[in-house]
């Protein structure tokens, strides 16, 4: 069972080269913690992640809401990236056919396939979803997770639906390497395998409120990690609140997610 075992043995054998490099960040750096920087102006979010650089393997983007966005933004979030060392994930919730999520990762204003280690999909139309990112992410050693849940209130990604999209990823797992979702998939649908090493990728993770006023809800990296089994805990609002020039407090915070995730982890693989 891959929750077990230590995200650095993962990384030894992990085929995709996407997972490999975060399992081997979240090691390196003894980091499961993901922050989601979902700010609209461009000096806001190369702040933050500046300054969370540090204390996380992954950077979540949704670059369409950046209000200032341009190709100079990417060269500089790259150029983050490899100051902290950590991953980037463009949450770009793909949900179409083939040939038009090719295009939508491939070109456009953010030609995100170009410089998002990973991002993800809705399974809503099926496995063509898959054929169409793969035929541009994989030659490029990308990875991609499937949203098999949501952890918003009233959620219809549930029973049959979360079973089909972990099935539409073990037929696809050199380019699928895991799932948005609230807990472990092993054991999930038919055809599961001890094999199988899906990392999940976990939202709706707060340690002071429940909620917001939008249908959000809120689990701590305890029950993330420790009781559910998931690998990397994503957090937005909890680091860097209403704002994002606090920088004393994001870092506190940051610090605060980082160590609580990492506690959680260490006590699963205890066993
Ligand atoms: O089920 C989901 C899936 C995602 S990717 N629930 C989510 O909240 N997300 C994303 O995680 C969401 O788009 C947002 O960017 C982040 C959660 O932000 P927070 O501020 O509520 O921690």
């Amino acid at each position: 069972m891959a929750h077990r075992r230590t995200y650095g043995d993962r990384a030894k054998v992990h085929k995709n080269p996407a997972a490999r490099l975060l399992l081997e960040t979240i090691e390196r750096k003894q980091s499961n913690l993901a922050v989601s920087v979902d700010v609209v102006s461009a000096k806001d979010f190369l702040n933050i992640i500046d300054v969370v650089g540090p204390f996380v393997c992954l950077v979540k983007t949704h670059v369409d809401i950046i209000e200032d966005f341009t190709p100079q933004l990417i060269t500089e979030l790259q150029a983050l990236s490899a100051k902290h060392d950590f991953v980037i994930f463009e949450d770009r919730k793909f949900a179409d056919i083939g040939n038009t999520v090719s295009l939508q990762y491939s070109s456009g204003v953010h030609k995100i396939a170009s410089w998002s280690h990973i991002t993800n999909a809705h399974p809503v139309p099926g496995p063509s979803i898959i054929a169409g990112l793969s035929s541009v992410g994989l030659p490029l050693g990308r990875g991609l997770l499937l949203l098999a849940e949501m952890s918003t209130k009233g959620s219809l990604a549930t029973g049959l639906y979360t079973e089909a999209a972990v099935e539409m990823a073990r037929e696809n797992q050199d380019f699928v390497i895991g799932f948005i979702a609230q807990r472990r998939m092993d054991g999930v649908g038919k055809n599961s395998t001890s094999e199988e090493d899906f990392l999940i990728l976990t939202p709706g993770v707060g340690l002071d409120v429940k909620g917001d006023s939008m249908g959000q809800q809120y689990r701590t990296p305890e029950q993330v990690v420790l009781e559910s089994g998931c690998d990397v805990i994503i957090v937005g609002r909890g680091i860097y609140g209403k704002d994002p020039s606090l920088v004393d407090s994001i870092v506190s915070q940051a610090k605060r997610y980082q160590v609580a995730g990492w506690q959680a982890y260490l006590e699963r693989i205890k066993g």
